[in-house]
């Protein structure tokens, strides 16, 4: 059985894993390949492919220290089966990877993919048109959104990881303006850095205030007035959740919450960068505003991982019949929503020990 690309395949059962294992013999199956394949296959459009090399890819970060290939094997066997196809199992998942790898269509995905607010439809659909570098963009007059320009603009720098230091800096400049314009706001640094991974993609933090609706358009005057040369790019959007809509899930499957929000582009001075002939770099800051009473279900859905948040939802769903997101938990058997002072008391209600930032990598 072999999966054509963009198609879910059908369940391929796994070969007796005491004859051989999933991985293909001793071809080596890591984590970057899992991901790797996890990435090709949302190129593909085929999102229930992607997630399940995900979810391996998390199982495999889980496990134990050193194992044998033939338990990695099994460990990975329901996920993985289900997502290669038998001739990837035969020739060793490694090869696949490296095909992948090559292929003028994943690199090409890729090179767009990273540019901000370019996502899989418009690289495939650039792709498809012929284009296949950031030269043949600027060269044909592409059509490119303002975001997608200062994307292009700051490339380099936004595929540069930020380091931990430079996220707490952009962390006190937010605090000094904030504070200027509502004295007692509060900045939080989520996001990977709050799992306390030295670097990251961008720097997302989360504004409130200790009373109520004090935090109310907090963001515009953050991120359009003082600091004109600083910002580079913004575009922001207004808080659009209200409690009377009801428990479910905010917006589309794409829009992650409803919070007032600020995509924006960052010029942070640096000193004595390596090699770089200026002395500042372009990150992208996420600022997101909660109202005082959802900010731990914000903190929450806010400090990811993306992983962690999926499976956290799933399980309040399946084994609770309770709908957590960013705003808020409800238990939709006792009709009601729990409120939370803390990230504990989210854990508390879902009935699960509290697990501390730095314990959800996964
Ligand atoms: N998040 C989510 N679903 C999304 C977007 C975000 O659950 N569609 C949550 C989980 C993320 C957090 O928000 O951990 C921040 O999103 P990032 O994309 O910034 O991810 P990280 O901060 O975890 O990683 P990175 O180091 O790449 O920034
Ligand atoms: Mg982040």
């Amino acid at each position: 059985v072999s999966w054509v690309p963009g198609t879910d395949p059908p369940p391929t059962p796994l070969p007796s894993s005491s004859s051989r294992c999933p991985t293909g013999g001793d071809s080596a199956l890591s984590q970057e390949a899992l991901e790797t394949l996890a990435e090709e296959a949302g190129f593909s459009g085929s999102e229930g492919r992607s997630l399940a090399f995900t979810r391996a890819a998390s199982v495999l970060k889980a496990l134990p220290g050193q194992l044998s290939a033939l338990e990695e094997g099994q460990a990975l066997g329901s996920g993985l089966s289900l997502s290669l196809g038998q001739d990837v199992l035969e020739d060793g998942v490694s090869v696949e990877v490296e095909r992948v790898k090559l292929s003028e269509r994943y690199r090409t995905m890729k090179l767009f993919t990273k540019i901000f607010g370019v996502g899989v439809r418009t690289a495939s659909r650039w792709y498809q048109e012929g284009i296949r570098t950031l030269v043949d963009l600027q060269e044909r007059n592409t059509k490119l959104t303002r975001q997608q320009q200062a994307g292009l603009q700051h490339y380099e720098d936004l595929n540069t990881p930020v380091e931990r230091g430079e996220a707490e800096s952009i962390g006190r400049m937010v605090q000094e303006a904030v504070q200027r314009f509502l004295p007692g706001a509060s900045v939080t640094l989520a996001g990977g850095f709050r799992r306390g991974k030295p670097r990251g993609h961008d720097v997302d933090l989360l504004l409130t205030h200790p009373e109520a609706g004090r935090e109310a358009g907090l963001l515009s005057a953050v991120c359009l007035s003082p600091h004109q040369g600083l910002i580079l790019y913004q575009h922001s959007q207004e808080n659009s959740f209200a409690l009377h809509e009801g428990p479910e899930p905010p917006g589309g499957r794409d829009v992650l919450d409803r919070f007032e929000r600020c995509f924006s582009i960052f010029r942070l001075e640096v000193q004595g960068r390596p090699g770089a002939a200026r002395g500042w770099k372009a990150v992208r800051v996420d600022l997101v505003v909660a109202p005082v009473g959802q900010f731990p279900f914000a903190l929450l859905g806010w400090t990811g991982s993306r992983h962690f948040e999926r499976e956290l939802r799933r399980f309040a769903g399946h084994e609770r019949k309770m709908v957590l997101n960013s705003h808020t938990l409800y238990d939709t058997r006792l009709n009601l929503f729990l409120p939370a002072a803390s990230e504990e008391e989210i854990f508390q209600h879902l009935g699960l020990e509290y697990v501390p930032p730095t314990q959800r990598n996964a």
